[in-house]
């Protein structure tokens, strides 16, 4: 079985269709890096009529596409030619943002946009290596320079990079990217989720220089069973990457470490120190670290701290820690749009800090790297999940390679925020066979990439040996996680608030336990009697309720109730209340805080 899979994603990878993350390049923040943001053309094209001909055979199978293949970027040589599309004479987008919220005729728009760039590049030194990087596409990007086809990147959240050293030319560069975010069955996510499916080139394009032999990957964390031990790697790729000297440097720490890579560029790092000042929300503690390799040398900040489950009681840095938290999607704080700046993260963030959170949920997918980055400089712990949401396809091969892949990116890119302690492998998907099978892989896959963080799912529960009135979670899957997380909403759809004092929890497994999502929905500024659905007051009274039921769960460690604000989602239609938007915020998309909002802020706030 593992040789298939092995030849399989040999396979994929050949195809182009599997960007393998190993292959990625970490930290581009801090290095040379070239924007492509900005206005960009773009062609609306629903029938794929740049993609394929009339035959619908694509012409990127064909040896000599012609110009009528988008990606060729061409014009009509002359009055007499016939070329079908101008990408001069076409309307523009701004990249990154989704297009949805740009242009009013895109707003539900699902299917085939096609972007362009033009640009003149020079390269640095005559032996650097150049890398086009995207920061997330959603969903599936097909991205062509100068007319030939660089590779396809499928998952939205993700980011990835080619290696473009000798393709790009010092003028007229002509970047097209095809974007595509039709829902498709066979996903990550797959067609049916609850929000809305942003599409395009939502976050930064960047040109990344880098030299000819390179850092393209490092992971520096405590080991978590040694609270004094640095370990992890530092990886060079590009040309001459064996037998080279790398040192690690942690001033403050007194640390100037040499080590020497092996035949694969890689070396191993283990280093003891006695006076590591611990990252914890209480103090946010980050070092500056220094990585200089031959001819190249990268900066970060890097927080040390370690997480553990320890029988029901998590700890943080050996200390019993209450998560109090809040979930969050990658919605900008004001109106809605794919939020993509780091202005966004910090307002989505600063409201968590006011609600008195040290904990968020990133639901349901990776956010942009502006969110830990944050999360690191302000204290907040986060957990990171990939969209392997509701009825994906069990039994696809080609699903699962996909949300393995998502996963691996996912990690690669965040492996070193001491903000991130969990991984999250999937929110309330439906207990079979082939799904069982398809989380646990899953979950080997980000144990096998990351020892010093904790796996956890968000699962659904259900009632325990036919009781209605007492609930128990008997997923499988639980068996497998490190924290039991599960999502609930008694006094929403499952009865009204009065509902849970009569609801009692038999929590069977010896597991730290997270309630990842419990809410309601309220228009801001609506008022009534509390037992009036979508009043604010009806909403404050849920949570009332909800926290004193949940404080009875003795294996309780935190909670990330539904959620920070209203977001868009068009299976949310009742006019006048919802009007496109999940209304279970704590903030409206206007920014109004809920009255719910203080109910949570106050338990938060008296809550060790
Ligand atoms: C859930 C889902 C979340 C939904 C939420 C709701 O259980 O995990 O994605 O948005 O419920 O509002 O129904």
């Amino acid at each position: 079985m593992l040789f298939y899979y092995v030849l399989l994603s040999f396979f994929l990878s050949l195809a182009g269709i599997i960007q393998p993350a190993e292959n990625g390049l970490i930290n581009v923040q801090n290095r040379s890096r070239t924007s492509l943001n900005g206005e960009w053309k773009i062609i609306v094209d629903p029938y794929e009529n740049g993609y394929y001909n009339y035959r619908y055979e694509a012409f990127d199978n064909s040896p000599n596409p012609g110009k009528a293949a988008y990606f060729t970027d061409s014009k009509a040589a002359g009055k007499t030619e016939l070329v079908e599309y101008d990408f001069d004479r076409s309307e523009s987008l701004i990249v990154p943002d989704d297009w949805n919220t740009q242009n009013e005729k895109l707003f539900y728009y699902e299917g085939t946009v096609w972007y362009r760039k033009k640009f003149d590049f020079s390269i640095k030194t005559g032996t650097n290596q150049v890398f086009l990087y995207f920061g997330a596409v959603n969903y599936i990007a097909e991205v062509y320079l100068n007319g030939s086809k660089l590779g396809i990147h499928e998952g939205g959240f993700t980011p990835f990079i080619f290696n473009i050293t000798d393709r790009i030319k010092e003028k007229d560069n002509s970047l097209v990217i095809k974007v595509d975010n039709k829902r498709i069955k066979e996903g990550v996510p797959t067609l049916n989720t609850d929000w809305w499916n942003y599409g395009g080139i939502t976050r930064d394009v960047d040109i990344i220089e880098v030299p000819g032999t390179y850092i393209s990957d490092y992971m520096i964390q405590l080991n978590p069973s040694a609270g004094k031990e640095i370990t992890g790697y530092i990886k060079l790729g590009g040309i001459d990457i064996s037998n080279r000297q790398i040192t690690l440097f942690i001033p403050e720490l007194n640390i100037k470490e040499k080590f020497k890579s092996d035949s694969n560029g890689k070396c191993i790092i283990s280093l003891v120190s006695d006076s590591i000042q611990y990252w914890s929300p209480d103090l946010p503690k980050l070092y500056s670290v220094t990585i200089a390799a031959p001819q190249d040398t990268i900066n970060d900040r890097i927080g040390f701290r370690t997480i553990k489950a320890d029988g029901s009681k998590l700890l943080l840095n050996g200390r019993k820690i209450f998560l109090k938290g809040i979930s969050i999607h990658e919605e900008k704080p004001f109106g809605g749009g794919r939020a993509n700046s780091k202005e966004d993260a910090l307002q989505l963030l600063n409201w968590s800090k006011e609600l008195g959170c040290n904990f968020v949920r990133l639901a349901h997918y990776p956010h942009n790297e502006f969110m830990p980055r944050l999360a690191d400089s302000l204290g907040i712990m986060l957990w990171e999940e990939i969209p392997v949401y509701w009825t994906i396809q069990w039994e696809n091969e080609s699903t699962s390679q996909n949300a393995e892949n998502q996963l691996s990116e996912m990690i690669f890119r965040d492996k070193n925020r001491a903000s991130v302690i969990l991984w999250s492998m999937a929110n309330e998907t439906p207990v079979s066979e082939a799904r069982n099978n398809f989380l646990i892989r899953l979950s080997a896959k980000a144990r096998m990439l990351d020892k010093t963080r904790l796996i956890s799912a968000a699962l659904e529960q259900g009632s325990y040996m036919g009781d209605p009135l007492k609930r128990t979670i008997s997923d499988p899957f639980a068996e497998v996680v490190d924290v039991l997380s599960f999502n609930q909403y008694i006094g929403w759809y499952d009865g009204t608030p009065e509902k849970a004092e009569t609801i009692t929890w038999e929590i069977t497994q010896n597991k730290p336990v997270i309630i990842s999502e419990f809410g309601g929905g309220a228009k801001a500024g609506y008022h009534g009697k509390r037992e009036a659905r979508w009043t604010e007051e009806y909403q404050a009274y849920l949570y009332e309720e909800n926290i004193k039921m949940l404080q009875k769960i003795d294996k309780l460690c935190g909670m990330s109730p539904w959620i920070l604000k209203d977001f868009r989602s068009p299976r949310r239609v009742l006019p006048g209340i919802q009007d496109g938007w999940n209304r279970k915020g704590l903030i409206s998309e206007a920014g109004e805080k809920k009255a719910a909002f203080y109910v949570l802020k106050n338990f938060y706030e008296n809550k060790n």
